[in-house]
């Protein structure tokens, strides 16, 4: 059989920036949020990669070459929508107004924490101002829960779509077959957004598939499947936005394969020098999508380098406090081990608590559990 040739993605701007009469859908106050998003998201990357490597935060994982595809969905969801996000996908957050120390407080596990320290770091999980659904760590899983959300807006009659993104090498789990079978089946307004980076951790998207693309997986599952160019910002945005209006009017689920590379390691546990061919990470390199997105703003009088310049270091200076505070706030109580699972904390629970404060108390922590009973 004579492999077929992949389409060739889907693009609104030319490489040099150029978008011959294409209407954004974007005031210009809007356009420049998405490109401070695109440098908070980098600014985020690069003071998490200092807090890593100086010993104060465990673990990060960088976003850099894969920004314009979150931020690109993100900017055609209302904020009632539902994200069922993956680890590299915090940029969507951002869009909707996270603060860089909300999701500072995730990266220490602090007491401030939303999930008070119970989750991973970069794991995050945000109820306001958008539905940000808790990070997965295990791949694939939250798809098949993005399908069962849909149904139920479904059911119910609600105006809301899901849109859940994962990476390449999250097609070969269960939950993406499950997930893309349930929604064609049902004509679920769920939105899938495969982000195909190139790797998945080390392994390369050449073992990861055979098929011509990830997006015409969605042909086998009778939904509709879009190649997208996941480094051009607005094309992100324009295939997010037809994938939202066919959701929000009956028409079914949607595939989107964004095609962009992971400019960095997998986490900071990773080194990329090890497997990742320079010259291929080269040819990216001048599709990197923050300076594509500039030079789009700069063809329609938005942009100029004074303008990156301000708004970098206003970012900057932004997610660096974000740093410290969320440093200098204290832990998670001791408490919040019991908390939170049970209404009624059975007794054996109820014993062990207690036993674990005294223990606390008699180390020389005198708060330890204080006012913890009833949780
Ligand atoms: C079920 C499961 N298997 C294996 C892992 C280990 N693991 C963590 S990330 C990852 C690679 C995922 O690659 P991809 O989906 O392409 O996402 P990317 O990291 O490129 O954003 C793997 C195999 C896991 N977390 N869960
Ligand atoms: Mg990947």
């Amino acid at each position: 059989m004579t492999p077929i040739s992949p389409p060739e993605p889907f693009t609104v701007t030319t490489l040099e920036g150029a978008a011959a009469g294409h209407d954004p859908g974007l005031q210009p106050d809007e356009l420049i949020h998405a490109y401070r998003t695109l440098l908070t998201v980098r600014a985020f990357d690069e003071v998490c990669m200092k807090l890593q490597r100086s010993g104060r935060i465990g673990f990060s994982i960088p976003n850099r070459g894969i920004e314009a595809v979150s931020v690109g969905a993100a900017s055609a969801l209302d904020k009632s929508d539902w994200i069922f996000p993956s680890y590299r996908d915090f940029g969507m957050a951002l869009y909707h107004g996270v603060r860089p120390l909300e999701m500072m407080h995730n990266m220490f596990g602090n007491g401030a924490d939303a999930a008070k320290g119970r989750q991973m770091s970069v794991h995050f999980s945000f109820v306001e101002p958008l539905h940000f659904v808790s990070i997965s760590s295990p791949i694939g899983t939250h798809l098949p829960q993005a399908v069962g959300a849909a149904r139920a807006f479904q059911m119910r009659g609600e105006d809301r779509v899901c849109l859940a993104s994962f990476g390449d090498g999250g097609t070969s789990s269960l939950g993406f077959h499950s997930a893309l079978n349930f929604a064609g089946v049902w004509r679920a307004p769920v939105i899938f957004l495969c982000q195909n980076n190139g790797w998945a951790i080390s392994c390369p998207s050449a073992k990861q598939t055979a098929s011509e693309s990830y997006a015409v997986k969605a042909q086998a599952y009778g939904i509709e499947g879009v190649l997208v160019e996941g480094n051009d910002l607005l094309a992100v945005r324009e295939a997010t936005r037809q994938a939202v209006e066919r959701a929000r009017s009956g028409g079914g689920a949607t595939l989107i394969e964004a095609r962009t590379y992971r400019m960095g390691g997998h986490s900071t546990s990773d080194d990329p020098k090890r497997y990742v061919p320079a010259a291929e990470l080269e040819a990216w390199e001048c599709k990197d999508p923050v300076r594509w997105f500039e030079r789009y703003l700069a063809g329609v009088e938005l942009w100029d380098e004074g303008l990156r310049e301000r708004l970098e270091a206003e970012v900057m200076a932004e997610v660096d406090g974000a740093a410290k505070e969320a440093e200098q706030t204290p832990a998670p109580g001791l408490e919040t081990i019991f908390s939170d699972v049970y209404r009624d904390l059975p007794t054996h629970l109820r014993r062990q608590g207690q036993e674990s404060f005294e223990m606390a108390q008699r180390l020389g922590d005198p708060a330890a559990g204080d006012g913890a009973f009833p949780l």
